[in-house]
């Protein structure tokens, strides 16, 4: 058996980490070969070429495959796992509207050649930012691929919470489950513990409120800024490692009576506008994604949830004209 994996700016930083781990197994497992195409823009082809010569000395057992390409049209050829995360940063002086226009660019493209391409039951996740709005571009341009199959990360921000969660209660991240993560990939993301469980009971009565909403969710909302802070370059191994556990437990499935935090195509859950991709508490089984229901929301929570929201919105309506 053989899988396609696209990565798309796959000489950068959380490429290089996400290429290796892929090509070694961590994403599907022993049995399954991965062919690689790495897309990069032209400059940094020679860069490609370095990382695909080392992925080769590897001598990976589930390596089968590598191609490099400036080409999208080629890179999604027949591709059934795709991590788009390529993305043009913020420049000096760089409006968040100019952002989003470069990236949109960027996004249509690569959504018309996976359209064109890629297998029709490929699965798309965008880490690129503003990660929310490039995927609605991207599924925007892919009217012939199943919609459901674009999706945005919030991998990152969930494992950041539990990480946080772990210390406050001195356990182990791994006995913590039902962590949610609503919204954007941005600082309006909510980080909700309400349903929040220790080795499988209830836990949130135990944490304090002010801690909670003063300490807990501004550190996990700005976390990312916190890395750039301390390490001089955004997050990658971290977030190479989110885009993992969101693919994987997307094709393989969720552990039981637990869930994960995925950006999806809002279906109008929990009254969230439909066409937004929108982060939901989402369990996964037999390769598909379904969205947590009934979960109790009180003022607060809603009110944060509209917040990023509104933001999504907003950003959709920055790049209507390429919708
Ligand atoms: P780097 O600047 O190291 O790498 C990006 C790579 O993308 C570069 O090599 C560049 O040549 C390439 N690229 C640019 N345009 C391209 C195009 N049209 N086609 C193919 N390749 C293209 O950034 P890195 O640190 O790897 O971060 C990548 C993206 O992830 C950024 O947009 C970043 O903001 C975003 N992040 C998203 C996170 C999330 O949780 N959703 C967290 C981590 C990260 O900050």
């Amino acid at each position: 058996m053989s899988k396609t994996v696209t990565i798309t700016g796959a000489a950068g930083q959380i490429g290089y980490q996400l290429a290796f781990r892929i090509a070694s197994g961590q994403l599907l497992g022993a049995d399954e070969t991965i062919n690689l195409n790495l897309l990069e823009i032209t400059p940094a082809l020679d860069a490609l070429k370095g990382v695909a010569m080392e992925l080769e000395d590897c001598a990976f057992d589930t390596l089968g495959n590598i191609d490099i390409s400036d080409d999208p049209n080629e890179a999604f050829k027949d591709t059934d796992y795709a991590f788009l995360v390529g993305a043009k940063p913020r420049g000096p002086g760089m409006e968040r509207s100019d952002l989003l226009q470069e990236n949109a660019k960027i996004f249509s493209a690569q959504g018309k050649a996976i359209n064109e391409n890629a297998s029709r039951d490929i699965k798309v996740l965008v880490v690129g930012n503003p990660a929310n709005t490039n995927a609605l571009i991207a599924m925007s341009n892919a009217p012939d691929v199943d919609q459901n199959a674009f999706t945005a990360m919030m991998r990152l921000d969930h494992n950041r919470a539990l990480a946080q969660l772990a210390s406050k209660l001195d356990c182990h991240s791994s006995e913590l489950s039902n962590m949610t993560i609503w919204g954007n990939h941005s600082t309006t993301q909510y980080p909700d513990i309400n349903n929040l469980k220790l080795s499988g009971e209830p836990i949130s009565a135990r944490l304090d409120e002010t801690w909670i909403k003063e300490e807990f969710i501004p550190r996990v909302q700005n976390r990312g800024g916190e890395i750039i802070k301390a390490r001089g370059l955004s997050s990658a191994a971290s977030a190479a490692s989110a885009a993992i556990d969101h693919m994987r437990d997307w094709a393989l499935g969720t552990k039981e009576s637990n869930w994960v935090s995925m950006a999806i195509p809002s279906d109008g859950s929990y009254g969230i506008s439909e066409g937004i991709i929108y982060s939901f508490p989402v369990t996964c089984q037999n390769g598909s994604y379904s969205i947590v229901q009934n979960l109790q929301i009180n003022k607060f929570d809603k009110k944060c949830m509209e917040i990023s929201e509104r933001e999504l919105i907003e950003e959709k309506e920055a790049i209507q004209h390429l919708l």
